[in-house]
């Protein structure tokens, strides 16, 4: 990994407001903000405080809560938008810019030209009104705007002086890890900024294009708890940490407080009201789960044989199955010395014999495997 300096922007509280389930009280968002921020997401970013008076006033408690990571908030580029956002005392602003007007292909017409004067008008009026204040820019659906236009857009936000850091959205998921790369290496070479990425997951890539995007150079990816957000949502926290812990365990366990990640999770999936989805990366029912013979054998002598992330790192834990017809002889071994009951090999291999025989067809739970190991060792 070239980039191991990066910040999560996370953006339950914004994107994750956008997700048609979510409904967050403010209570809820004092609740997530504070489990966020103590499982050291960097940035949080809030709704904007012009959506609702309840947006607002929940921007301004949480903005003064004084908590760890930065709360920033997302809105349009106007100057009425700035002038609520900066009096709601947050630390960081996210423009975004609607894409429609750059998206066509022959010119970057008269349209264009008044939408770019216009939007750095308002971010000067903003750098001038807020010096403190962090800065991003950023453009929706990046990856179908040409690419002359993001040149020439970006180019100008960043010769402007105003902002701090630069987004690139992929509103509609439709990007792939090589046309990220591509544009991070391009905006990169225009200008020395920051790069956040924004990445949706309408085709499952919002992950790798995450990490896609860090290769590349950028230093901050949006994600949100479950990945909820527009659609099907963005890069999950749990996807983004698993892909990087994978990678980089050492620097993930420092960084982040990974024993709160479980609470956040179920904060999150009682607030929404949704389940955990059972193959969501590390917080997913089945993301420890063990099987096959084959696997579980090799998992009990060395666990690392099937599993990227060690689970008690989350406060997880793994599950050998031994109850179905795909079982082991070695995990029913495994399981018999658990029980305290001694049996030759010649024995156990013929218990797994017998337990598939049962289980082929129709599902039998651990208690009928127990029952039949206590049962034969009785017999001998
Ligand atoms: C949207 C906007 C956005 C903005 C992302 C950003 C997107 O809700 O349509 O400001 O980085 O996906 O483009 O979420
Ligand atoms: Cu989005």
């Amino acid at each position: 990994m070239s980039q191991k300096k990066f910040s999560i922007v996370d953006t339950t509280l914004r994107e994750g407001e956008q997700f048609h389930r979510a409904n967050f009280s403010t209570q809820d968002k004092i609740e997530i903000a504070g489990q966020l921020s103590n499982f050291g997401v960097e940035y949080i970013e809030l709704t904007s405080p012009c959506a609702s008076p309840k947006s607002k006033s929940d921007c301004e408690i949480i903005a003064r809560k004084g908590l760890k990571s930065k709360i920033l908030t997302h809105i349009r580029c106007t100057k009425q938008d700035a002038k609520t956002a900066i009096d709601s005392g947050v630390m960081g602003i996210n423009f975004f810019s609607q894409s429609a007007v750059f998206q066509n292909k022959s010119n970057f017409g008269k349209q264009a030209s008044q939408v770019l004067a216009n939007i750095l008008e308002v971010l000067r009026f903003t750098r001038e009104k807020a010096p403190e204040v962090e800065i991003r820019f950023s453009m929706e659906d990046v990856f179908r705007t040409p690419v002359d236009n993001l040149i020439k857009v970006y180019k100008a936000v960043g010769k402007s002086g105003t902002v701090d850091r630069i987004g690139i959205s992929d509103t509609v998921g439709i990007a792939l890890p090589h046309d990220v790369e591509k544009i991070v290496r391009l905006l990169k070479s225009l200008n020395q900024k920051d790069i956040e990425f924004h990445g949706h997951n309408d085709t499952e890539c919002a992950v790798a294009n995450s990490y896609a995007a860090l290769k590349a150079g950028a230093t901050h990816i949006d994600t949100s708890v479950l990945g909820i957000g527009e659609r099907n949502g963005i890069t999950s926290l749990a996807g983004f940490i698993a892909r990087m812990y994978s990678l980089e365990s050492d620097l993930i366990k420092k960084k982040y407080n990974l024993e709160n990640f479980k609470k956040l999770h179920e904060t999150v999936s009682k607030r929404v009201g949704i389940g955990i989805p059972y193959n969501h990366p590390i917080m997913g029912e089945a993301a420890f789960m063990h099987k096959a013979g084959v696997h579980t054998k090799s998992v009990l002598l060395n666990p690392k044989s099937y599993e990227i992330i060690d689970p008690s790192d989350f406060d997880e834990l793994r599950t050998i199955l031994i109850a179905h017809k795909l079982t082991g002889w070695n995990a029913i071994k495994d399981r018999a010395e658990k029980l305290g009951l001694g049996f030759k090999d010649s024995e156990i291999k013929e218990i797994a014999l017998k337990i598939k025989r049962i289980a082929d067809g129709k599902n039998i739970g651990l208690n009928k495997v127990d029952k039949i190991l206590i049962y034969d060792s009785k017999k001998l």
